[in-house]
């Protein structure tokens, strides 16, 4: 009895170790190695590309890789490069990869820059076999020339390989995606709050985010729930939905929050827990990024049968509102999404692509509403007393 005590406690203490091993092992949040394209190749850095025997530090690289130079010109144009220095320009069929050690089983967002160069129709594969996308770079959202990019995978092995491959066959092999500041991110789902059926409302957990990260980081096309940079969200639409922090952007809650682009080509979802023939609430803060966005800027908000618009209207003292609509469910699941009504710009350069704020939305049943509701009626007889008395 003593002896399978011990045992159980041996076992247990491997168990503990190999958990903690494999969470040392497992890659750390933020750039994956070199995934900045800033380490000294052996050879040396060339303005003319990798010369005859190229390599990129810690990536494998097939086709026509090149290390870009910021201010480096090809024809007439002068490439551009996310950050720092240096980046890496995929030529037709060009891919480079590396593996990370991951946590089997869990789920996790790489976050990547990516700039067109020559070709108009431009895009680029990521992929983690056997999960891959292939992101179309023919939309530029900001002014720079580039955006920043999430997409999540599901870790079904220990060691992964990460690839970025351009699909594309231009006539100028030396055509096609450059790409810079690759980072990785677990992600957590967090728990659904008690009194609230949207997973993720507050959209505190998502990819990765450069602390100068001033662009936000787009989030493309993705209809599995299962596999979202962004937990409990689904990207409905062609286009993407941009993710803001607070370090660059004005965001109604916490940290972080959704700027919706592209008027309704940009859509945002859920799926949330509901119970047929309930009557619900769906409430949300509305408002702008401090991105200098053309207004008016408003929203479409959808809750099961229902559709409501929302203007934002600009308040002195505050950046949102809140704003709600009610809802009755008609199934165990019911979809609320979200896209912007007016295709919006920045007012300063005339091209970046902007729009309305979402940001803590939550979904309630009727008998926590009346809670809230009877709360803000006991509160308005209070000051009424109040005013009654002052008289
Ligand atoms: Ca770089
Ligand atoms: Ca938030």
């Amino acid at each position: 009895m003593v002896k399978s005590s011990r045992n159980t406690k041996w076992i247990s203490l491997c168990i503990l170790f190999l958990v903690h091993l494999a969470e040392v092992l497992a890659v750390e949040d933020g750039l994956v190695t070199n995934g900045d394209f800033e380490t000294t190749p052996p050879t040396g850095f060339s303005s003319s590309g990798l010369g005859s025997d190229p390599s990129i530090p810690s990536w494998k690289i097939t086709g026509t890789v090149e290390l870009v130079e910021s201010g480096q010109r090809q024809g007439g144009m002068i490439l551009i490069v996310p950050e720092g220095t240096h980046a890496a320009r995929l030529g037709n069929d060009a891919e480079i990869t590396q593996k990370i050690t991951v946590e089997k089983g869990s789920l996790y967002s790489l976050t990547f820059s990516a700039a067109r160069t020559c070709a108009q129709l431009e895009s680029l594969n990521v992929s983690v076999p056997p999960a891959s996308q292939t992101i179309d770079l023919q939309t530029v959202y900001t002014v720079q020339g580039w955006d920043s990019y999430a997409w999540a995978f599901l870790a079904e092995e220990e060691t992964v390989t990460v690839a970025f491959k351009n699909p594309g066959m231009e006539d100028d092999p030396t055509c096609g995606p450059i790409i810079d500041d690759i980072a990785v991110k677990r992600l957590f789902t967090p728990k659904r709050p008690k009194d609230n059926a949207v997973v993720n409302g507050d959209y505190e957990e998502g990819p990765w985010m450069f602390r100068n990260a001033s662009l936000g980081v787009l989030l493309p096309t993705n209809l599995d729930e299962e596999s979202s940079s962004l937990p409990g969200w689904i990207v409905e639409s062609n286009r993407a939905v941009r993710y803001i922090d607070s370090n660059h952007f004005t965001v109604p809650g916490g940290k972080r929050a959704v700027e919706l682009l592209s008027g309704k080509e940009g859509i945002i979802a859920q799926m949330v827990e509901t119970t047929p023939q309930k009557d619900y609430t769906l409430t949300f803060s509305l408002g702008q990024a401090g991105d200098s966005c053309k207004q008016p800027l408003a929203v479409m908000a959808f809750a099961s049968d229902q559709a409501e618009n929302f203007h934002y209207t600009p308040d002195a003292n505050l950046t949102f509102q809140s704003v709600g609509l009610n809802f009755t469910a008609k199934a165990e699941r019911t979809r609320i999404a979200f896209y912007s009504i007016y295709y919006n710009t920045r007012s300063d350069d005339m091209s970046s692509l902007c729009g309305p704020v979402v940001d803590d939305v939550r979904v309630w049943g009727k008998s926590g509403g009346n809670r809230v509701a009877f709360k803000v009626l006991a509160l308005g007889f209070g000051f009424g007393l109040l005013a009654l008395f002052l008289v």
